[in-house]
């Protein structure tokens, strides 16, 4: 079910029952944020639906589970998610369960949900201050991430702190600083170069003092196969726990959609250097190969928690397995 950002901000209140929308508006906003989101997967939708499009249903047989094999395959679903989801379809046909093209559909809905990680699906806010670490390769959407992210927590009421601890780039202190601007919140920097680890003390610090609720922190994404990056990590890491000994209560992976395969294999080198709580999937917009998603949550074993599909603020949200797997097929 589509989520409010109150629901995935553990830590946060229901909106005011003096101002709360009514059930209808809120069912309202609901499907707004859906069609927005199926919008964000059309191309992946399309080309779905052109490889299927092909089945005639006339026949439950072994040629339709080879195109819904190769389907889900050239989908970017993987290998062990693609026979996963086609066992599961074919025990359900033998049961007697799939007759027909209807049938089929919605098994196929409930196969693709189910590949998903189960896990926490919930963004920890609950501390004072919450610290949340958002890591992962170059390029892959962690300072925008921030940026939005650090706009709906305050349309959620939260306050938040940025900490430009990827001080390995100029340019990505100056980014996050023009994202502080447009969503009018503190950003921590020092000198290009310095040290991450004083950032992110320095924030933290700025928190605890002015009582802010949530501190991002922006990492530095230079290559997974880079030791010092690692090593930096972690660093921040201990930095975090020596002032908060809980934190950080979220480390977020931000993964590029359109990078495949490939970006799978960079997520697990990292995911595998530091711990992580849940990924960000970017760009989901930009690919026609979404079953990446799935991939990415079973191969990984990591809930997804948010998805970019575009890049605006509004298009940051809150993911979910059924609505994926619904945004994926319905016509
Ligand atoms: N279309 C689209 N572009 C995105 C999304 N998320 C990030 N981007 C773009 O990807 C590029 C790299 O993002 P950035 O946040 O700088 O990545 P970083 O190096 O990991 O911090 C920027 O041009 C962003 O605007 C998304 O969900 N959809
Ligand atoms: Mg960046």
């Amino acid at each position: 079910m589509t989520r409010s950002w109150h629901e995935v901000f553990k830590g946060t209140a229901a909106p005011d029952a003096a101002v709360e929308t009514s059930a209808a508006e809120e069912e309202e906003k609901k499907r707004g944020w859906f069609k927005r989101f199926k919008q964000g997967l059309s191309k992946s939708r399309q080309n779905m639906q052109q490889h299927l499009s092909a089945i005639m249903f006339d026949k439950i047989d072994a040629d339709l589970w080879e195109r819904l094999e190769e389907t889900l395959i050239f989908a970017d679903c993987g290998v062990n998610s693609t026979v996963a989801i086609v066992e599961r379809m074919e025990q359900a046909a033998n049961d007697g369960k799939i007759l027909g093209k209807d049938q089929f559909y919605s098994h196929l809905e409930e196969s693709i949900a189910e590949m998903f990680a189960a896990g926490d699906y919930q963004i920890d806010v609950s501390h004072l201050p919450s610290v949340i670490l958002l890591v992962g390769v170059n390029g892959t959407g962690k300072t925008t991430t921030i940026g939005k992210i650090a706009w709906h927590l305050q349309q959620e009421g939260k306050s938040v702190i940025l900490a430009a601890a990827d001080t390995f780039r100029a340019a990505a202190i100056e980014q996050l600083q023009v994202w502080g601007k447009r969503v009018d919140c503190p950003v921590i920097a020092q000198k290009h170069g310095c040290d991450p680890g004083a950032v992110v003390f320095d924030a933290i610090s700025a928190a605890k003092s002015r009582g802010i609720d949530v501190v991002l922190v922006d990492t530095a994404g230079r290559l997974h196969t880079q030791v010092p990056l690692m090593e930096e990590l972690k660093k921040i890491r201990r930095v975090i726990a020596k002032q908060i000994p809980d934190g950080p209560h979220e480390t977020l992976l931000t993964v590029d959609a359109t990078t495949g395969q490939n970006g799978l294999i960079q997520a697990r080198l990292f995911g595998e250097a530091v711990e992580v709580t849940g990924a960000v999937l970017t760009k989901l917009d930009g690919t026609a190969k979404g079953g990446i998603a799935v991939a990415i949550s079973h191969e990984l074993g990591l809930p997804i928690k948010l998805v970019g599909v575009g890049e605006q603020m509004e298009d940051l949200r809150p993911f979910d397995p059924t609505d994926f797997a619904r945004a994926l097929l319905e016509a």
